[in-house]
């Protein structure tokens, strides 16, 4: 008897245990809502505001303070299916004021893939697997389904640029960074 409830208490405390590991989790991929988006929405979010400059010369957008960011995952109007589309650029290069916390839409515009969108400090050049398991990656985002009837699949991921460096976006379904589905981050001082 007294051994059965012991067993019972190691039982719950393992069950507290396994559920604030994943409470932890949650919180650190900050992914804080996902759902479905129209493409009106979606219009809608691809606005710039006066903290963002758009370079198409050099495909470089700068990031001057706290923004949203609307990333549209494998644009069918792009020259590879292996892209992100941030404000008409294609893998554009992000220069962000440190400090900035920027709420990125990842919204899944393909209308035949699975993708991604995850920052990392792991560098290219990309395997076919993301095996890695450092900084970011140790909190891959859900793979967004394609999009249906005008329904594009979304989540937002917020994230606070509190260092200066170089960080990569990238989509790790298997083999679409290594087709160069990403971009370069660099958190900036200046
Ligand atoms: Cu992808």
């Amino acid at each position: 008897m007294e051994k059965s409830r012991t067993t019972i208490i190691i039982g719950i405390l393992i069950v507290v245990l396994l559920l604030l590991t994943a409470s932890i989790i949650v919180e650190h991929r900050r992914t804080t809502e996902t759902g479905y988006l129209s493409a009106s929405q979606l219009e809608a979010l691809n606005a710039t505001t006066s903290n963002i400059s758009v370079l198409p010369d050099s495909n470089e957008i700068f990031i001057n303070s706290s923004a949203t960011i609307l990333v549209m995952l494998g644009p069918m109007n792009s020259p590879s299916m292996y892209s992100f589309e941030i404000f008409g650029l294609y893998n554009p290069h992000l220069i962000i004021r440190v400090g900035s916390l920027v709420r990125f839409y990842a919204v899944n515009v393909d209308t035949d893939s699975y993708h991604n969108f995850v920052i990392t400090d792991m560098a290219p050049p990309y395997g076919y697997t993301i095996m890695g398991n450092m900084g970011e990656m140790g909190s891959m985002m859900p793979y967004l389904p394609p999009q249906s009837e005008g329904h594009f699949a979304y989540y937002v991921y917020d994230f606070s640029f509190a260092q200066t460096g170089t960080l990569w976006y990238i989509c790790t379904y298997p083999g679409h960074a290594e087709h160069g589905m990403y971009g370069e981050i660099t958190v900036s001082s200046a």
